[in-house]
């Protein structure tokens, strides 16, 4: 495998945005039982459910342990679903997949990005993490997608949304948070985005959603949509913590212009009611030292945000709650030429995460 030491800007290379057309998404099989409760089974079936439904769009490639393989191969029966080993820590390859990008020729290569488990020892949520640090080299190798490394930069894909045009919207919650790239002030984290992605103009939200174990990723609060037009998480409840952390995206979203000089459309998707872990689902999950405990007095943070736009689809987390209605009602009229697919997202919320934070796309190669 190649590993260059250019830059994708510098050789002409962009990230697009999610809803250019892809030729493949990943996603890694979980089993870590310190992570998902009874030894993964319900984890395990969630990400079957998620799988499938991206399958009818396009094909899926899942990425798993040689000791799971036999099992995730007959649960995944899908004829466009592939499977592949890889030894990964956990399965959040939104976070340790490579960040594709994409040049006019038709060539596609990917940015690996350092990956410390959202924090390394500063409220990092496992160790160690060297196996999911080395997904996405494992991914583009079996690609035979040339790399960028970013050495002593740290980035999850979850923490960057981009619309493909030089805008990516993050928050300062995350990629200024000590725990990430502590040697760089604001102006360094964007150069390296710039150099990286080809952005101009990175809008920096305040925070991510309430209790976000990621550090508030963006992913789970606010994603582009079209050029020029965004989806963010809302409430009108006062008391709800979310409630500061939504107006003050808004008013950084209402002044913002992106690399094109456009204002934005902000589009607004209602946050689901509370949501928390039971006691017998906290039970469920194996306690060992270093890993993210579980207790059912923390509030879980549910957002339907967290989908991702495929080929003609969009696939979206449901709670089983009042608000799923609207949400895919929002979602339909927002993407009028996709159709909406609902998932069940509780069982990967219990996880730490949702449908966009299991997913990564890989685009096809434009204009060859
Ligand atoms: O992108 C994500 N949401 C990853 C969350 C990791 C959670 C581990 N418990």
């Amino acid at each position: 495998m190649t590993t260059l030491n250019t830059t994708p800007r510098a050789d002409g290379f962009r990230m697009p945005a999610e809803w250019e057309t892809h030729s493949k998404t990943w996603i890694v099989w979980p089993e870590r039982s310190d992570n998902w409760r009874n030894g993964g089974k319900p984890g395990q079936a969630a990400f079957v459910a998620v799988a499938k439904a991206i399958a009818q769009f396009e094909p899926v490639t899942v990425c798993v342990s040689a000791a799971q393989y036999e099992n995730a191969r007959a649960r995944l029966d899908d004829s466009n679903i592939r499977l592949v080993e890889i030894t990964t820590d956990d399965a959040w390859v939104r976070d340790t997949g490579p960040t594709f990008v994409i040049n006019d020729s038709g060539e596609v290569r990917g940015v690996d990005w350092a990956f410390n488990a959202w924090g390394g020892f500063d409220g990092g949520l496992y160790w160690p993490w060297l196996r999911d640090d080395q997904v996405a080299r494992k991914i583009l190798e079996i690609e035979g997608c040339k790399r960028y490394r970013t050495d002593g930069f740290v980035l999850e894909g979850g923490s960057i949304h981009v619309d493909g045009e030089g805008t990516l919207i993050t928050t300062e919650e995350c990629l200024l948070n000590n725990n990430r790239n502590p040697h760089l002030t604001r102006e360094g984290v964007e150069a390296m985005l710039r150099e990286h992605l080809a952005i101009d103009t990175v809008i920096w939200l305040p925070d991510g959603l309430y209790n976000d174990e990621t550090d508030g990723h963006v992913d789970n609060f606010c994603c582009y949509v079209r050029p020029g037009e965004v989806l963010l998480a809302w409430t009108e409840d006062q008391n709800d913590p979310n409630y500061p952390r939504c107006q003050a995206a808004m008013r950084v979203l209402e002044t913002a212009r992106d690399a094109k000089g456009r204002q934005l459309t902000v589009h607004k998707m209602p946050i689901p009611a509370p949501m928390y872990a039971t006691a017998e689902e906290c039970a469920g999950v194996d306690m060992v030292e270093g890993s993210q405990e579980r207790s059912p007095d923390v509030r879980l943070a549910g957002s339907y945000v967290n989908f991702l736009i495929v080929n003609g689809g969009i696939v979206a987390p449901s709670f089983d709650d009042p608000k799923d209605i609207e949400a895919c009602t929002i979602l339909q009229r927002i993407f009028p030429e996709h159709r909406v697919v609902m998932v069940p997202g509780r069982e990967i919320l219990l996880g730490g995460g949702n449908i966009h934070c299991i997913t990564q796309q890989q685009p096809a190669p434009q204009g060859a």
